[in-house]
């Protein structure tokens, strides 16, 4: 009995089936980022909550990047600011003055929501991962949430647990699954009165149920800017998360956890329209794993204000993809879902088509890495508008052409050996290549109007670097 409990000792202290990472960033930020993500390179984001049902923000080249989003209804109809205006006006004209927020949660009903239907939908894609946004800053919760108690998708609105049905069907064809979560609750009486509270008796035990209940592989926190991560308790739970927790092996999560933390603390480093904050992009030669997400329109939630002309096209959703992943990030497309639980149709379409240009090209996508050499802007074909991207995986090289060149491709410094060859993806016409000075000399063949894809992508085997 005696040996048994010291044994039970020993076993915690050496956290023998564990991982054993300390509540301080020093040691998280040790833990490396599970493969599968990088190899995934492509998920998709769902917006989808009580604002998807006015649905509604300000488009146009006057507006803000952030000022668009229609998630943000709430918050930007009652806060002073550059759009409250548009906001307020919606809002009056359409639902007049007595009509609160709160009024939409009953007409968020969800009933055409067939989450198999989606799951399918998504798999065609080629997406390899979802992350569904299990509670946004307005605290409404897509799941039976004890401490949302009456604001959650189970007390009103649809009456089903949004997060359980989509997990499962999600799961079941064979894609990652996992949940953005905001940290702060614009209106939430306890965070804006007790912090201390909020973050011990809602936030963290609603994430801890999150992951308990669903075993999700991303954790994608937000709304983080409001506090440094020390008050959030980020690092406690991130311990949890690592060490503890059913996910500990598979679990992904951002660097979203604390006013200080973006591009610096946590997993993933994340870009929004390109933006971190107020500043451009991410800095691709630092290397660490990054994930830029957006909508295909505007916004994230669904805006019925959007126009086709909002949205991207399928030309520029493929160069969205094949920019990022060349510069070793991840793409996290967004969609947003009506409050009847249909995606739009334009939304169908759009990832459709990246799906069918992903089933003849990925290869040059998933798997692959940045492809750094030395100097490398000096050994691609010296192009201003960047319509030539790369990308690696072992020994071979993609080159990744958006418009079919009309000359040769003359790649400097590659060096071709013997057994290098090139080949077209989604053709089986013979590529032929040469030697030149110290370049790789690709000429492009002879194409068919049936040949015609979104971009196309040569396949260099085995080189020698
Ligand atoms: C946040 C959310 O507010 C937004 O609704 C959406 O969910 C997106 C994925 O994440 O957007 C942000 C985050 C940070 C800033 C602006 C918008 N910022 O730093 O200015």
């Amino acid at each position: 009995m005696k040996y048994s409990i010291l044994l039970l000792f020993l076993f915690l202290a050496l956290n023998l089936n564990g991982q054993n990472y300390q509540p301080d960033w020093e040691s998280l930020d040790k833990r490396p980022v599970p493969q599968w993500f990088e190899d995934s390179k492509f998920g998709i984001f769902i917006h989808w909550g009580v604002y998807s049902v006015p649905s509604w923000g300000p488009t146009g080249d006057s507006i803000g990047v952030y000022d668009k989003y229609a998630e943000w209804y709430w918050r930007k109809m009652d806060q002073p600011g550059k759009v409250q205006k548009y906001f307020k006006e919606f809002h009056l004209k359409t639902y007049g003055p007595d009509f609160k927020y709160q009024d939409f949660a009953p007409m968020f009903k969800a009933e055409l929501f067939d989450p198999e239907q989606w799951a399918e939908l998504f798999k065609e894609s080629g997406a390899k991962y979802i992350v569904l946004t299990s509670k946004h800053h307005e605290g409404f919760t897509l799941w039976p949430s004890a401490q949302s108690w009456n604001w959650n998708s189970v007390d009103i609105g649809p009456h089903r647990d949004l997060c359980g049905d989509l997990t499962t069907a999600v799961k079941k064809q064979g894609l990652h699954m996992g949940f953005y979560y905001s940290l702060y609750e614009w209106y939430n009486p306890i965070y804006r009165s007790d912090l201390n509270s909020y973050v011990d008796n809602h936030m963290i035990p609603q994430m801890i149920d999150l992951v308990i209940r669903y075993t999700p592989d991303i954790l994608w926190t937000d709304g983080e800017w409001d506090k440094p991560s020390k008050e959030w308790k980020s690092e406690a739970f991130l311990t949890w998360l690592y060490n503890e927790s059913p996910v500990k092996e598979n679990i992904v999560v951002n660097d979203r956890w604390g006013s200080e933390t973006r591009s610096k603390h946590g997993g993933i480093y994340t870009t929004e329209y390109g933006l971190i904050g107020d500043k451009e992009g991410i800095d691709s030669s630092i290397p660490h794993p990054w994930e830029e997400c957006r909508g295909i329109g505007t916004s994230f939630g669904y805006n019925r204000n959007e126009n086709l002309n909002d949205y991207s096209t399928p030309e520029q959703l493929i160069k969205l993809l094949v920019s990022t992943v060349s510069a070793g990030g991840n793409l996290l497309l967004d969609i947003g879902p009506d409050a009847d639980g249909t995606i739009p149709v334009i939304m169908q379409q759009r990832l459709l088509d990246i799906g069918k240009w992903l089933k003849i090209n990925g290869e040059a996508i998933y798997g692959t890495r940045a492809f750094i050499m030395s100097k490398k802007d000096e050994a691609i074909n010296p192009e201003t508008n960047k319509t030539i991207f790369f990308t690696q995986k072992n020994k071979d090289v993609y080159v990744i052409c958006l418009d079919w060149p009309k000359s040769d491709i003359i790649l400097k410094g590659l060096k071709p050996i013997n057994k290098t060859k090139v080949q077209l993806l989604g053709t089986n016409i013979s590529v032929a290549v040469k030697k030149a000075g110290g370049n790789l000399v690709i000429t492009p063949p002879v194409l068919t109007p049936d040949d015609n894809q979104l971009a196309y992508v040569f396949k260099i085997n085995s080189l020698n670097f």
